[in-house]
């Protein structure tokens, strides 16, 4: 097998011919420069060169196979003679790095407000900023928090609470929580790797973890990782080629995913400002969105950039094609009303999940946990409740098991867990999620004693009062942790000499 050459490479190196290499192969990028999502300037920067590296962490893993066509892949390069991109290390890196090397030790870390305020100084500005950023005013995030300091515990006593057991079966699947690690997209932007932390992680723990469609690393690379039996969840973007869904969905099965959670939420997506200022800030690394192009729109920030596969038509029409080309159960991601609710039980879903997409999609929209007691009592209009064949779950904001307890509390069978979990790879790599699922642990034995309820099933209505869940006003304490680690949004800024 011969490889391109290194002079063959020099000679495509420029706007005119525009080779540039990823994983080891050539891909000819001329005709593909003015549409790149991210601009073009990004791609010029590495023309003729590897650029793997800045590749890597923001783009699906396939992207580059899959929609180039297949004449201008040129080859592969021997992998001893690649030229590096040097990647020249800035004042922020350094600054970066002494952070890291100056983290707290893992076991000062006591709660997942922790690792946030860990990863808001590590990470660098741009994952940051696509992480944490919410739509519009950021209402909904931080509403998130609130709602549920607006349910207040009504514990039972003298129950002997020797042994509490918090294990639960989530979709059939044995959980040693009830939690969920929820799928959040492009996680190389943390961790070099990705969401094999948390593959890892949940495999240690007995922990269900959701695979995002626009994770950093491959649905396979993920599952070869999971241990035989581990059970996987799959969240999906609906393409706008169903074929492409169909074959995606159809793999997964084959491949063991018990679940698969449908986003609903997000047609387009979400303006998340302080993701898309960071195009006015280019580190080299792919954040500088958009500079002299016309055809693309010049506010978009990483998520936007990536996202438009994503089918806006998608409708109640096709949820029987999703019945039929799957077995899986079928979970819909992103329900907010009663209205809704009713119509996935009637539709055949096998649940629902109580998001507002982190409080990035329609800024203002209600939390999860708000809508919970709603929905609950619109299913029990339809028929017997709890129903063994229809779940709900709540998703947004959870920070502590009192928070998990809460939603169980109002008829949750589980909630899901995001960026929490991401803060701790971010931070930490694998052992950071492992030791936020045992500060979770150590959070549910503590608090299912003092709750007086020894098991999931004995977490009931009573045991909590939501009468003040309704009211968007009025005195509480404030969420210090909470509010210590929350990033305000910013103004535009003036331009300097
Ligand atoms: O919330 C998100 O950022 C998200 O869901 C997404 C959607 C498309 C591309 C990248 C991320």
């Amino acid at each position: 097998m011969s490889f391109v050459s290194e002079e063959s490479l020099a000679e495509h190196a420029s706007r005119d011919s525009c080779w540039i290499i990823v994983h080891s192969k050539v891909y000819d990028v001329t005709e593909f420069l003015d549409e790149h999502p991210g601009g073009s300037k990004i791609i010029l920067k590495y023309a003729g060169k590897d650029a793997t590296e800045a590749y890597e962490p923001i783009h699906p893993p396939n992207a580059i196979q899959d929609n180039l066509p297949i004449e201008k892949h040129i080859g592969a390069i021997d992998p001893n003679t690649i030229v590096k991109v040097v990647k020249e290390v800035t004042e922020e890196d350094k600054r970066r790095q002494a952070l890291m090397d100056a983290r707290p030790p893992l076991d000062e870390i006591l709660n997942l407000h922790d690792f946030e305020a860990v990863a808001r100084a590590v990470l660098p500005a741009k994952a940051w900023a696509y992480y944490s950023s919410a739509s519009d005013d950021e209402i909904t995030i931080r509403e998130n928090r609130a709602a549920f300091q607006r349910v207040w515990f009504r514990p039972r006593i003298l129950r002997d609470v020797t042994s509490v057991d918090w294990s639960t079966t989530i979709l059939g699947c044995k959980s040693s929580l009830p939690i969920y690690i929820s799928a959040t997209a492009l996680g190389k932007l943390g961790h070099p790797d990705g969401e094999l932390n948390l593959t890892r992680a949940a495999a240690k723990h007995g922990v269900i973890q959701m695979i995002p469609t626009l994770a950093s690393c491959s649905f396979d690379e993920i599952v070869d990782a999971a241990t035989p039996g581990q059970p996987l969840f799959l969240q999906l973007y609906v393409n706008r080629d169903r074929e492409i869904t169909k074959k995606y969905v159809q793999h997964a099965e084959k491949r063991g995913v018990k679940a698969l959670f449908i986003t609903v939420d997000a047609p387009q997506l979400g303006r998340r400002e302080k993701d898309m200022r960071m195009k006015f800030v280019d580190d080299g690394a792919g954040a500088k969105v958009q500079e002299n192009q016309k055809d693309v729109k010049k506010d978009q920030g990483v998520a936007r950039a990536i996202s438009s596969f994503i089918d806006p038509s998608l409708s109640w029409k096709d949820i029987p094609w999703f019945r039929s080309i799957t077995n899986m159960h079928i979970i819909l991601k992103g329900v907010a009303t009663p209205e809704d609710a009713i119509l996935a039980y009637e539709a055949g879903c096998q649940g629902i999940v109580l998001s507002n997409h982190g409080g990035r999609q329609l800024d203002t929209s209600r939390s999860g946990i708000e809508n919970l007691v709603d929905i609950v009592a619109a299913l029990k209009t339809r028929g017997p409740w709890p129903n063994p064949n229809f779940s709900i779950f709540v998703d947004g904001g959870v920070r502590r098991a009192s928070d998990v307890l809460k939603a169980i509390a109002l008829g949750a069978s589980a909630v899901g867990v995001g960026r929490g979990f991401l803060y701790a790879f971010s931070s930490y790599g694998q052992e950071g999620v492992e030791r936020a699922i045992e500060i979770l642990r150590d959070e549910f034995e503590m608090n299912m004693r003092l709750l007086g309820a020894r098991s999931i099933n004995e977490i009931v209505p009573e045991m909590v009062d939501a009468s003040a869940l309704r009211s968007h006003a009025g005195l509480t304490p404030t969420d210090n942790l909470y509010n210590t680690t929350y990033q305000p949004l910013s103004l535009a800024s003036f331009k300097t000499k």
